[in-house]
């Protein structure tokens, strides 16, 4: 068998406020292009099928093309909750759905049933907290979710099929895991982290929860495939990939993710970024920029703004604390009132806004508003 494994992708979410509907289509697009030509069997997805618990209808209805897509290239689909996702939700009709080779797990279930795949068995271990484990298992007592955790393994574990090729689909923050900047999750929950123990006895662990694509374990079974599309502009791990299992031979490859729009981040002096925006041939990235020389003005933010249309976000120094860099975006300057913008940028000038300069600045804006209204 040759199967698929990816994970987070997050259908519905932003990018500093900008919807990556079209990216996200290209994502369903590319994965639906790899089944095909490495002649998929199956294909995982480990959670965090969508961004929010109550997701919105663009992201309802690219789901649900991606999913009839695989169900019409006879591709049997696995998916279970992460964090992200309302387990119900995401559950709906799963006893029909199963009979047409779609089979979700949103909740946890006090006995996993392994699912019948060619030579592969596999366990769907949707995401689950330590008060659920408690409220599943009443008559044990978990000190803590690595405790939880591994007792529900170990459950598996008693009647596993060593002939089989066992496939645990599981999303949590397993020891060993790198975080990335758009884990934002997983940073906080330090608390619900569990050793790659727990899924020793499996053949692969097919991981979601953090979003760049590595292994956690020396024995290279246990794996996170990352999200398919970049989330953050810090995003770690390099260029997004699909985590191809061939179950005959247990041999794990990556199959590339290519798509017209990336994510970028140019750095530098003023001077320097200037010389680099000149000779982008990429302007229609969404790019993050940071003057390492200059306050983040408005006027800063314009001129970059003409060149690349997606300029997601604008960095600069501050004068306060030289290190550290004042964000301006075009969501956070539409935000702010006159008199704000004002004072941005005055911050950190030598010459200071003093109630003179405040009053005829009001008195300015008064003055336009009034023409406004007058139209
Ligand atoms: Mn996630």
């Amino acid at each position: 068998m040759k199967i698929l494994h990816t994970s987070d992708i997050h259908f519905g979410i932003s990018l500093k406020e900008h919807p990556l509907i079209a990216e996200q289509k290209q994502v369903s697009e590319q994965i639906l292009k790899a089944v095909k030509e490495q002649n998929a069997d199956a294909i995982i997805i480990a959670g965090d099928v969508f961004d929010r618990a109550v997701t919105n209808a663009r992201a309802l209805s690219l789901y649900n093309d991606f999913i009839t897509a695989l169900h019409t290239a006879k591709i049997p689909v696995f998916i279970i909750a992460g964090n992200h996702d309302a387990p119900e939700r995401l559950a709906l009709l799963d006893k029909l759905l199963c009979k047409s080779d779609i089979y979700i797990s949103g909740k946890l279930t006090a006995q996993i049933e392994p699912i019948e795949l060619g030579n592969c068995h596999i366990y769907l271990i949707p995401y689950f907290n330590l008060d659920t484990a408690k409220s599943l298992y009443p008559d044990e007592v978990f000190a803590s979710y690595q405790q939880a955790f591994s007792h529900v393994t170990k459950n598996i574990f008693k009647d596993l099929d060593k002939s089989k090729f066992n496939i645990a689909v599981s999303h949590c923050y397993a020891q060993g895991g790198q975080l990335s900047d758009s884990d934002r999750a997983a940073k906080l929950g330090q608390a619900s982290i569990v050793s790659a123990d727990v899924f020793k006895g499996f053949n692969y662990t097919a991981l979601g929860h953090l979003h760049a694509p590595h292994f956690i374990n020396d024995k290279k079974n246990i794996r996170y495939s990352g999200t398919p599309y970049p989330y953050s502009f810090g995003e770690k791990g390099g260029a997004k990939t699909l985590t191809l299992i061939d179950t005959e031979n247990g041999k794990i490859s990556e199959i590339p993710l290519k798509y017209t729009r990336n994510l970028r981040t140019i750095e530098g002096t003023y001077l320097e970024v200037l010389e680099k925006t000149r000779n982008d041939k990429n302007k229609d990235d969404y790019v993050r920029i940071n003057i390492i020389d200059r306050y983040p003005e408005a006027s800063l933010y314009e001129t970059f703004k003409k060149e690349y249309e997606y300029l997601l976000s604008f960095d600069g120094m501050q004068l306060k604390d030289p290190t550290t860099v004042a964000t301006l975006t075009a969501e956070s300057i539409a935000k702010m009132e006159p008199k704000e913008l004002l004072e941005s940028f005055y911050n950190g000038r030598e010459e200071q806004l003093g109630e003179f300069e405040l009053e005829w600045f009001q008195k300015a804006i008064d003055t336009v508003m009034e023409g406004d209204d007058k139209q």
